[in-house]
């Protein structure tokens, strides 16, 4: 700790748990503790830590060819498109690395998309985007975001979006001018503290963009790959977006993998040389994806999502304490509200970490729990017969 306060840039405050070890939904500590991680990196290991299947496949990969680059082909990449594609019914698939990659990726064609196919006069284009947004931290990104944090110090910004409050049709419809291009948005919000818009909202939202011809951007790069008990977020009101991100789970925690995934023909605005990256596509990150996706269909860990999520969530409704504002989520993506003023999550954090549950608070009052979508019924309980007892004492 000393070192890496010395060493380190300093922005980051992580729980005081130092991590090395990990199989399934449990991690260990350099004494060898045990805890149960309820946050799955942030839904990147929704397929459990270490899971032997993907690490078979990023050895045998790491030992024939890992980078080319795309000034060469490699003869995994096609293979990975055609599962993913397969898995997700998309018709094209443009590879990157981080999520806020695939983000600024999405914007990249959308853009070019207004100008060329729908006539948008050059850099008029506008994007829609929601408050209490959070997708990734690049200037273009945190430029359209509304926290101070996330946001602050780091100008000048990107031009050309908006922003419209989160789960309301009616102001998307109302922002919408002959410039706009696409609406990007989280299904449910992750860093915002697991908001739910309303039923019908993003069926709403996916007729709006229909009508007025612009891109629905859907960013499930938290949200997908099992996460909320639907592949992707989007099947909960049966819609597809024109544009998908995918990331963290893509490789079950191995590789930074992410992708862009779309279902009609805006990809192909972007022609040779006109974006890319040295990694995005690589033989080894195809690997360790295919396998990953493979992961998640062999185990049907969609269906135990949605099974354990709902039996994990009754579970936490049984705390009694007023201090508690909400328990509410979606599949095995769940949050735990507490009153403003409730001694902050935090507190409850490291209350949970006392007890073996790893979890990480989202702004001051809020707790996420986000295990491992390997989880079982026996290890709900185990959790919950640690978490019930600690949120339900007002501190
Ligand atoms: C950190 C939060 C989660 C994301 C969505 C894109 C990205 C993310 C919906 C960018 C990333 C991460 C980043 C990580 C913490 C984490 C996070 F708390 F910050 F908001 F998950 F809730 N879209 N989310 O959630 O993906 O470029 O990081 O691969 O420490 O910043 P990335």
């Amino acid at each position: 700790m000393k070192l890496k306060k010395k060493l380190g840039a300093d922005n980051y405050k992580p729980l005081d748990v130092i991590l090395s070890r990990g199989q399934g939904v449990w991690v260990y500590d350099i004494d060898q503790k045990r805890y149960m991680d309820c946050l799955s990196a942030y839904s990147a290991v929704n397929q459990g830590h270490c899971h032997p299947a993907i690490l078979k496949a990023m050895q045998e990969q790491a030992q024939k060819l890992t980078l080319t680059s795309r000034a060469f082909r490699n003869d995994q990449l096609a293979l990975f498109y055609q599962d993913i594609c397969e898995l997700t019914g998309s018709h094209k698939v443009l590879p990157m690395n981080s999520g806020a990659e695939a983000v600024e990726t999405a914007v990249k064609a959308v853009r070019k998309w207004g100008y060329e196919v729908k006539g948008i006069p050059e850099n008029r284009a506008e994007i829609i985007v929601c408050a209490d947004n959070f997708h990734g931290r690049t200037i273009t990104i945190v430029g359209f975001s509304t926290d101070p944090v996330s946001r602050s110090g780091f100008g000048p910004f990107t031009p050309g979006f908006k922003i419209v409050p989160f789960g309301d049709a009616k102001a998307l419809e109302k922002a919408i001018t002959p410039n706009t291009v696409a609406f990007l948005a989280e299904p449910i919000q992750g860093e915002a503290g697991v908001i739910i818009p309303p039923d019908g909202y993003l069926k709403e939202v996916r007729e709006i963009c229909s009508s007025a011809n612009i891109m629905l951007i859907l960013d499930e790069i938290q949200t997908g790959l099992g996460r909320t008990g639907k592949l992707l977020a989007e099947e909960h009101e049966n819609i597809e977006a024109d544009l998908t991100l995918v990331g963290k789970a893509l490789s079950g925690g191995f590789y930074p993998v992410s992708a862009v995934l779309s279902n009609n023909e805006v990809l192909g605005v972007l022609k040779p040389g006109e974006h890319g990256s040295t990694f995005g596509g690589n033989p080894l990150a195809c690997a360790v994806a295919r396998a990953a996706l493979k992961v998640i269909k062999d185990e049907n860990l969609v269906k135990n999502a949605a099974e354990m999520g709902k039996y994990f969530l009754d579970g936490l409704k049984k705390a009694e304490n007023n201090q508690i504002k909400e328990i509410r989520g979606k599949g095995l993506l769940m949050a735990v509200e507490f009153k403003p003023g409730a001694g902050g999550a935090r507190k409850y954090c490291r209350n949970l970490q006392d007890q073996g549950i790893l979890c990480k608070e989202t702004h001051d009052n809020i707790i996420r729990f986000a295990p491992p979508l390997v989880i079982t019924r026996e290890e709900v309980d185990w959790a919950l017969d640690r978490i019930i007892p600690v949120i339900s004492k007002s501190e």
